[in-house]
């Protein structure tokens, strides 16, 4: 439980209050989310067991051919696909998986730690210095091979994961490759450029964030991860996309409305008629692992439903 106030937030819904003219209150006690190379070693670790642990847990009922939570947290993602990716929704929903993560691994795992990212720029192109990628954490990041291939991913603590989600009848292992080329193209440049002044639009931003450093990651680390459905069985995923979130929290603090207001397009109906338009109201959903929320409950990460900010920017 992050401190800092589920009573206030019960007694302002009470009150209806949360309608677009009025956000959240601010969250009293906010939690910081810190990159991984500023956690301790202790940290790191009850971070990637505490992952595992939902490897192991019984699904909660979402999907009928699950073994585990962390089938159904990809299953999800994977039935979400369209909705989630190539539309403006691709921010808010991700923040909220996000939480929905941290949430799962309180109440399945008794996590209490802080929830990590990862700066994939920090780099030059070698991923394995990120200190994510080895025996104690998040296991290997081989290149890829001469024919494509990735490997299976035998040491970490996801050693040896069975790949269930989407068809249990075709079992895959967790699998990596780095394709080195790819993974380079993730600059500090290319991060500048969605926050510049070509990207003052939310769409823009988004747009800029999900084709650039976001589509680059997916496709460089490999196999599992370049399923871009079903990518969320790589743990990793979620150290992405903690990155993916910091990037937006970092354009939204550039400017205090960005915290409050959304524009842009939830659903393209394809037959030319203009686009379902996002909105503070537009329902987020993980079809039952957690409580569905709304655009307006994540859009300001320092409210007291989100409570939390980056350690750096
Ligand atoms: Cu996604």
């Amino acid at each position: 439980m992050e401190a800092g106030g589920s009573g206030f937030r019960g007694k302002v819904s009470s009150l209806g209050s949360t309608n677009e003219t009025q956000p959240q209150p601010k969250c009293a006690n906010t939690t910081i989310r810190p990159e991984w190379n500023n956690m301790a070693d202790a940290d790191k670790l009850s971070y990637v067991q505490a992952v595992k642990c939902l490897m192991g847990t019984p699904p909660l009922g979402v999907w009928d051919n699950a073994t585990s939570i962390w089938d159904e947290v990809a299953w999800v993602h994977d039935q979400l696909n369209e909705r989630v990716h190539g539309v403006d929704t691709f921010l808010p929903f991700h923040r909220y998986y996000l939480h929905m993560l941290k949430t799962l691994l309180a109440e399945h795992c008794s996590y209490t730690g802080p929830m990590p990212w990862w700066r994939e720029t920090n780099y030059t192109g070698n991923f394995p210095e990120s200190g994510l990628f080895t025996a104690e954490y998040f296991g290997a990041l081989p290149p890829l091979s001469e024919t494509g291939d990735g490997t299976c991913i035998t040491d970490g603590a996801f050693a040896n994961f069975t790949v269930r989600a989407p068809d249990p009848n075709n079992p895959s292992c967790l699998s990596r490759g780095e394709t080195k080329q790819t993974t380079d193209e993730a600059t500090t440049a290319m991060l500048d450029l969605c926050h510049g002044s070509a990207t003052t639009e939310y769409t823009q931003h988004r747009r800029c964030v999900e084709q650039t450093i976001h589509a680059v990651m997916h496709e460089g680390i490999g196999p599992t991860m370049w399923l871009l459905s079903t990518s969320p069985n790589d743990p990793i995923f979620f150290m992405h996309h903690g990155f993916v979130d910091w990037q937006w929290k970092r354009w939204q603090n550039a400017v205090p409305s960005r915290s409050t207001t959304i524009t842009g397009c939830a659903e393209y109906p394809g037959d030319g008629s203009p686009c379902i338009p996002l909105t503070r109201d537009t329902v987020l959903t993980t079809m039952g692992l957690i409580p569905d929320m709304t655009v307006g409950d994540v859009l300001d990460t320092e409210n007291d439903i989100m409570c939390y900010t980056y350690d750096e920017f």
